[in-house]
């Protein structure tokens, strides 16, 4: 069975919510970031970042959550959370790849800048930084989006990955109203049954 290790409030949100999604069997673990659960050494056995989420498969461990999303996509087919055509496919790896590597790190400075820097002036100015970087890595997004969901008018795990990211926009100190189609992308894919259903769980 499959097991997701996540944390409340973090990018785990989004294989939690495509696990409901796609009605999957599975356990779930809430690791606490207050106690630092993820440095101890049984998490690190399972994941040598010390980040989630994680997910422990019948083959073994994923880890990063554009893996797990299409993992999910690709074990439960008949969710439909993953488009067919070759194209479409690489628009949500392209818009995941993104949202992982250029809006997450960004998001990430905001708080974590001792993962990049010592100095606690240049800790600093990559807080300061950070809103900006958020802002135009996340703006690409808002302008591509022409129609209710990002790829091809169909609801995909590109949409769980964003609703998740989008969520931190607020805390990074960004007016969401800036940003008027992901405002509403965010209270479309929020409305959704399995997304209520992951946000309980979280908070269970
Ligand atoms: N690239 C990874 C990033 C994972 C990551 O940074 N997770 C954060 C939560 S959003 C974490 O576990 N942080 C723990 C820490 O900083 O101690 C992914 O997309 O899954």
């Amino acid at each position: 069975m499959l097991h997701l290790y996540t944390a409340k409030g973090t990018c785990g949100r989004a294989t939690l919510i495509a696990l409901e999604e796609a009605g999957a069997d599975y356990e779930l673990t809430m690791v606490n970031f207050r106690e630092e659960q993820q440095k101890t050494p049984a998490f690190k056995a399972l994941n040598p970042k010390a980040r989630v989420p994680v997910l422990v498969t019948d083959q073994g461990v994923l880890t990063e959550t554009p893996a797990l999303l299409a993992y999910v996509a690709d074990m439960f087919p008949d969710a439909g959370l993953m488009p067919k055509s070759p194209f479409a496919r690489g628009q949500v790896d392209e818009i995941m790849a993104h949202l992982c590597a250029a809006v997450h790190p960004a998001h990430a400075h905001m708080r974590r800048g001792d993962r990049w820097a010592d100095d606690a002036a240049a800790i600093a100015e990559l807080a300061r930084k950070a809103p900006e970087v958020v802002e135009s890595t996340i703006r690409v997004l808002e302008d591509r989006m022409t129609s209710g969901w990002l790829v091809d008018d169909t609801f995909s795990i590109a949409d769980i990955y964003l609703f998740t990211v989008a969520n931190w926009l607020e805390g990074d100190g960004i007016d969401i109203d800036t940003l008027p189609r992901i405002r509403d992308h965010r209270a479309r894919v929020g409305e959704r049954a399995a997304t209520q259903r992951a946000l309980t769980l979280e908070n269970a």
